[in-house]
């Protein structure tokens, strides 16, 4: 039988059958498809045969469609988030917390098939001018972009029109507004939310497993806060084709990494303020993470 998994813990896949969710395993240690330390995540197909009523052995897990990938440095390999959704929508706060803009670039960099769309939250409270020249940012780069507060029904009315028969995944920092949002488009007290820290205007990581949710018309992956999305281990080489303002194709070099090559169209458009500063400063930072976790 082929099943979606909708919620993933502790080698336990969740999946639904006959109306409730039933717990599977892997059979035998290892799947053969399987490259990351987990094997499946939430969103996963996977083929299974039953044990019992309850019970039942995961014999394999599908190509995904899309998936969401990061480095986790504490097990010092890639790590697969979230799979098979069609839309990824990086949630950010306006304020409580603050963008972070690296995240956003670091977000691009993760989502490997599928669009990404921005969600700015919580638009109900003051925006910087900071918070404004990044929204614009991003806008300007052809991502498409909305504005939200659990507290507007207009914006919530919007991000509804676009995720509707939709299977989406929410990421983001920690207390920006994942679950209340989620709680907002599917049901009232679904998922836990809790209050920003005021001293270090950081969340409170309420939020530990992903989750699929569904509802009428809505099919949403919750997903626990990430303060830090490391890029995943590639070819470094590669990671200049996610910054999608990088003429890539006229600089002098077809190689061209864009760091001080002589003659590079990018840091021509960098110096002539075509590119953003913060843009091409997270493009470096990206470059020298994979390069330097490749020496050791
Ligand atoms: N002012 C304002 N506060 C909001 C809005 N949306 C959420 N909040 C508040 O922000 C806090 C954090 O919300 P959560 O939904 O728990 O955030 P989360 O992104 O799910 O956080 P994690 O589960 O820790 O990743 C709560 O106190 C919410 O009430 C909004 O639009 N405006
Ligand atoms: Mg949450
Ligand atoms: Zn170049």
């Amino acid at each position: 039988m082929k099943k979606q998994v909708y919620l993933a813990s502790n080698n336990i896949y969740s999946v639904y059958h006959d109306n409730k969710l039933i717990n599977c395993r892997i059979k035998g240690k290892k799947l053969s498809t399987s490259l990351t330390y987990n094997p499946i995540v939430v969103g996963d197909f996977i083929e299974i045969e039953l044990t019992d009523n309850n019970n039942a052995l995961v014999l394999n897990r599908y190509d995904r469609n899309s998936y969401m990938i990061r480095y986790n440095p504490k097990r010092r390999c890639n790590q697969i988030i979230c799979a098979n959704m069609d839309i990824l929508i990086c949630v950010n706060a306006i304020n409580k917390p603050y963008i972070m803009e690296g995240f956003l670039d670091n977000a691009i960099c993760a989502t490997v098939d599928c669009p990404i769309i921005f969600v700015f939250n919580k638009k109900d409270l003051n925006i910087s001018e900071r918070e404004k020249r990044i929204i614009n940012l991003y806008k300007d780069l052809g991502y498409k972009t909305v504005l939200t507060s659990i507290n507007d029904e207009d914006s919530i009315t919007k991000l509804k029109d676009i995720i509707k028969d939709k299977t989406v995944t929410f990421v983001g920092p920690s207390g920006v507004g994942k679950s209340s949002l989620i709680n907002k488009i599917i049901d009232k007290d679904l998922q836990e939310v809790s209050e920003v820290s005021n001293k270090s205007q950081k969340g409170r990581h309420t939020t530990v497993t992903s989750c699929l949710l569904e509802k009428d018309r809505f099919r949403i992956i919750d997903t626990p806060g990430v303060q830090t999305l490391l890029i995943a281990s590639e070819d470094p080489e590669q990671i200049k084709y996610h910054f999608k303002e990088f003429d890539n194709l006229g600089c002098k070099f077809n190689n061209c990494n864009h760091i001080n090559e002589k003659g590079c169209k990018v840091l021509e458009d960098l110096k002539n303020n075509k590119i953003s500063e913060t843009r091409y400063l997270s493009y470096i930072t990206l470059y020298n993470d994979v390069v330097g976790r490749k020496k050791w």
